[in-house]
């Protein structure tokens, strides 16, 4: 089986220690174990399975029949179905891969993807960590230290402080020279937890208070720093591939500018925005910064983008990110295949100028959620699915006809990535998918991603952070949103439990979402 796959490029360059993706010559480890559940673990094994690799899969007692578990070669169960009590447990993970005999941890997202102390005790444990080492995630969720790895290498950051600020005093000073609006954020955060938006010097006390406070409950650390606020700014990050050998690349960028409440909903590959140049030069700015922290393995260097197209960089994640694969489709490169062989130490085998994007391709997340009562999880059994096909259409999920999405983790249920030539023909693709998507039993976030693809302002590339705000008119302020959110949770679980704790029936199959949006005949109007 090797000899032919060797005979295969033995006309093409020495591409035995490299990543390059043509012909697998041989597998970088014998058995990977999957920390991790639900599309990305399948994505992953996916990746396993082409390359020769055997696969362990982990599982809650929520995910003895979850799709991951059946693709793989083996699964060992971990625990009880809340994850702090299974997918968190780094001495069960390790465990497991020990007792199975793997030889490399691949964290997917999420979970412990970007846990520097899993990273370290996979190490200790003898296994290769599928990520960077654990000192560049470290230097990397400090978003203060990784504000100033940006300014010594010289790629703009948002003018603020470079230190968190001490008090009140000083709060105001800085704020009244960097200019209001400002933004406060916090040290250790991301997503957007513990930030605050202060439009005036008025405001500033209390909102500083209500930053650190949440920062403190959040993240044990109360460190908040002050940056200039962008308005209306656009979300572009870049993907990178750095090998162990000082070797770094940048793989385009993605727009994920349609976010609600820090969640994107559709990303996209490149952007409508970006320019040849900037595409350069940002990509460029990546590089710089995860070189400077030692980065190995795949990244993504985030960017916020104003309306004069000046770039800011953000923050960096040290995992591959949920949106990875419409990088995949302009690229032709499999990013987990990348991964796996920068993990045992092979050589990128490619440069820069061996980069290139062709085409375009959207991804549309589809979530277990109702969009019509506040996204509320819409956990169950999936009764019914009928996923779209045909050409250059992809379904990455971790469902199938009679699985249950369970309540205890997010509600990704499936991302449906185009590709075409341009972007018009790639949204006429999503179209067209999204139109035969059919699932049954749960609610999902389809119609509104429907709304959001065939939207005047989407087709016309007019993006920002701004746009689902603008779709959703009745959205509240944050803080109004979090204690409905908490009172309706608390509401669904008090029904839970008066049922017996047994998962919610499903609708009878008449009553799937056409039945549902007759019942709203408001929806049209969002
Ligand atoms: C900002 C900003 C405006 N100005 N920083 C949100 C998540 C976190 N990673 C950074 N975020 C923002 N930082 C300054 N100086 C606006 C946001 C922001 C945002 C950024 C990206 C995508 C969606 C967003 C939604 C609201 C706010």
């Amino acid at each position: 089986m090797f000899s032919s796959a060797r005979a295969r490029v033995s006309a093409l360059p020495d591409l035995s220690n490299s990543c390059y993706d043509a012909g697998d010559v041989s597998a970088p480890f014998g058995k990977v174990l999957i920390a991790n559940r639900g599309e990305i673990a399948v994505r992953v094994i996916r990746a396993c399975r082409e390359l020769g690799i055997a696969t362990v899969a982990v599982f809650s007692e929520a995910d003895r029949e979850s799709l991951h578990v059946l693709l793989a070669d083996e699964a060992v169960p971990i625990g009880p179905a809340p994850s702090v009590e299974s997918y968190l447990v780094i001495d069960k993970l390790i465990a497991a891969a020990r007792a199975t005999g793997a030889e490399a941890v691949h964290p997917g997202y999420g979970f412990l993807a970007e846990n520097a102390t899993f990273a370290a005790a996979c190490q200790a444990a003898g296994l290769t960590f599928i990520g960077p080492p654990s000192a560049a995630i470290r230097a990397m969720g400090d978003k203060m230290a990784a504000r100033r790895v940006a300014i010594k290498m010289g790629v703009p950051v948002v003018p603020g402080t470079e230190q968190p600020v001490a008090d009140d005093a000083e709060a105001a000073r800085v704020a009244a020279q960097v200019g209001y609006p400002v933004m406060l954020k916090a040290a250790m955060g991301g997503g957007g937890k513990g930030m605050r938006l202060v439009r005036a010097p008025g405001e500033l006390p209390s909102s500083l208070r209500a930053a650190r406070s949440e920062a403190g409950a959040a993240f044990g650390d109360a460190a908040v720093y002050i940056e200039r606020y962008v308005e209306e700014p656009r979300h572009i990050e870049i993907q990178v591939l750095a090998d162990s050998h000082g070797g770094v690349v940048y793989l385009g960028e993605r727009e994920c500018s349609i976010q609600r409440r820090h969640q994107k909903l559709v990303e996209e590959s490149p952007s409508p925005f970006v320019t040849p140049e900037m595409r350069r030069r940002m990509g460029e700015a990546a590089c710089r910064v995860a070189s400077a922290v030692g980065y190995v393995n795949a990244g993504t260097v985030e960017f916020l983008v104003d309306r004069e197209r000046n770039f800011y960089f953000l923050e960096m994640n040290a995992r591959l990110q949920v949106e990875h694969p419409v990088t995949e489709l302009v690229t032709g490169r499999d990013l987990v295949k990348d991964q796996l062989r920068i993990a045992a130490g092979d050589k990128l085998g490619f440069g820069q100028d061996d980069v290139t994007l062709t085409g375009w391709a959207i991804e549309c997340r589809i979530n277990a959620e109702d969009p019509f009562a506040s996204f509320i999880p819409s956990p169950g059994r999936v009764v019914g699915l009928r996923v779209p096909g045909g050409p250059w259409v992809r379904d990455d999920t971790g469902v199938y006809a009679g699985s249950t999405i369970p309540r205890y983790y997010d509600t990704l249920m499936a991302k449906l990535i185009v590709w075409g030539p341009d972007r018009d023909a790639a949204i006429a693709r999503m179209t067209r998918a999204l139109g035969e998507y059919t699932v049954v039993g749960v609610q999902t976030t389809i119609p509104i991603l429907q709304r959001i693809v065939a939207h005047p302002d989407f087709t016309a590339g007019r993006l920002s952070t701004a746009f689902m705000e603008r779709l959703l008119p009745a959205t509240r302020s944050e803080g109004d949103d979090r204690r409905a959110q908490v009172a309706l949770i608390a509401a669904v679980l008090a029904a839970y439990e008066r049922a017996g704790r047994t998962t919610p029936a499903p609708p009878p199959p008449t009553s799937s979402s056409g039945w549902r949006q007759a019942l709203r005949p408001d929806w049209r109007g969002w």
